[in-house]
């Protein structure tokens, strides 16, 4: 009796033992586990304390970009062609039926009071399409044609200026009070948690270029890259603004070579992108040499586990209404590495009547453009808003 007794107590201690053996390995697994996916999303942005949303985006959208490329337009709620702020429009929705999946911004004239932008654009109605885009699943980014900091001119004042705004140049602390100004803007950009809004940032864009007072002819090397570590140390470290994702954008083309001189390095990157209008100009038409070039970035970018993009491009007034198919989507198939590129952003529909011109870059419905842009967003590797993974919540793709 006292044996079976025994035997049957040893039985179940037995069993104890088992049972806490297995749920501890479960707990471990678990834990393992999530640690693994913390590690996936938490050691990528160059932004340690970057939001929850802004790691999880980069994750995410380094992730789709294996296999999808998203399509943006720039100022695309903002106006059209032939119309202006009206709630709910879009050029891109109305030829091709659907939003784009990215949104480009642009801040020219935030360092000075007043309410719109260079391109007449109203600051605060920018926060609400940036929430609005947010909110219907669409990734945000900001491109920022800054003054000149010593002339007070604007950004094709090549007027070199960037020393001036450096530690102790002469514009030091205005320089500072513009960053001042982004960094409240940036911060006041929130969804309707409250949480803040992830922003692709590509500051001192085209920088292989000499049009712009930061560009290559206008600054040496070492100011440049301290332009650049100086703006995310600023932005990052003394006004804690951690809802950014920094997008290096220097311009292609026959500048291409200089790609890497200034490359500000991998912490203070995020994103290698590419701005490139002259390849498709009539004359030039490198479509297979672009291809090469965004095939390159996504190899550099493979190599610094980080994302290419190609930021900003297109053909002004679309003169080949087939530029999409018969351009574009080469440039971005072509050589299949460049298919690796997370985005590509056509640049923005000027208003004509504002503007007296025909500076538009994405198709409007009146134009010849539109059937051919359809056919653009119908391809497989081609993502518009309507077929967009959720990119804000973790494994959502
Ligand atoms: C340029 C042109 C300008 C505009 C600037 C900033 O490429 O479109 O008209 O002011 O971008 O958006």
């Amino acid at each position: 009796m006292q044996a079976e007794k025994q035997q049957k107590q040893n039985l179940k201690k037995g069993h104890m033992k088992n049972f806490i053996i297995v749920l501890s390995i479960g707990i471990l697994a678990m834990a393992c586990g999530d640690n693994k996916s913390k590690t996936n999303v938490e050691n990528l942005t160059i932004d340690e304390q970057a939001t929850q949303e802004t790691k999880v985006l980069y994750y995410n959208l380094k992730k789709l970009a294996k296999t999808k490329i998203l399509y943006g337009h720039q100022d695309d709620l903002a106006y059209g062609y032939s119309w202006w702020a009206e709630p709910g429009r879009s050029d891109v929705k109305e030829s091709t039926g659907s939003y784009p999946a990215v949104y480009g911004w642009e801040i020219g004239d935030l360092r000075q009071d007043v309410e719109v932008t260079l391109d007449s654009v109203n600051f605060e109605s920018i926060k609400d399409w940036i929430k609005e885009a947010y909110e219907r699943g669409g990734i945000n980014t900001i491109s920022w044609h800054m003054n000149h900091p010593v002339t007070d001119g604007d950004s094709w004042d090549t007027t070199p200026g960037v020393s001036a705004i450096l530690p102790g140049g002469a514009e030091h602390e205005k320089f500072n009070t513009w960053l001042d100004k982004f960094a409240a803007y940036v911060k006041d950009m929130k969804g309707e948690n409250g949480e803040l809004i992830p922003i692709i940032f590509r500051p001192y864009h085209e920088n292989t270029g000499s049009w712009f007072w930061w560009g290559d002819e206008q600054t040496s090397v070492d100011d440049y890259v301290a332009l650049w570590r100086y703006t995310v140390e600023y932005l990052r470290d003394k006004r804690n603004v951690h809802n950014l994702l920094y997008a290096y954008s220097p311009n292609g083309g026959r500048l291409f070579e200089k790609y890497m001189e200034k490359y500000p390095g991998d912490d203070y990157v995020d994103i290698l992108a590419l701005d490139d209008y002259g390849s498709f100009m009539n004359q030039q038409n490198n479509t297979e040499q672009l291809s090469n070039d965004l095939a390159q970035i996504v190899e550099w970018a493979e190599e610094k586990n980080k994302i290419a993009a190609f930021a900003e491009t297109g053909l002004e007034a679309l003169t080949n209404p087939n530029w999409f198919t018969e351009s574009l989507y080469p440039a971005l198939t072509i050589n299949p590495k460049a298919k690796g590129i997370a985005y590509v952003l056509t640049w923005r529909n000027a208003n004509f009547e504002k503007e007296q011109r025909d500076h538009f870059y994405a198709a409007h419905p009146d134009h010849e453009s539109a059937s051919d842009m359809k056919i653009f967003r119908d391809k497989e590797l081609i993502v518009f808003e309507d077929e967009m993974p959720n990119l804000y919540t973790k494994n959502s793709n």
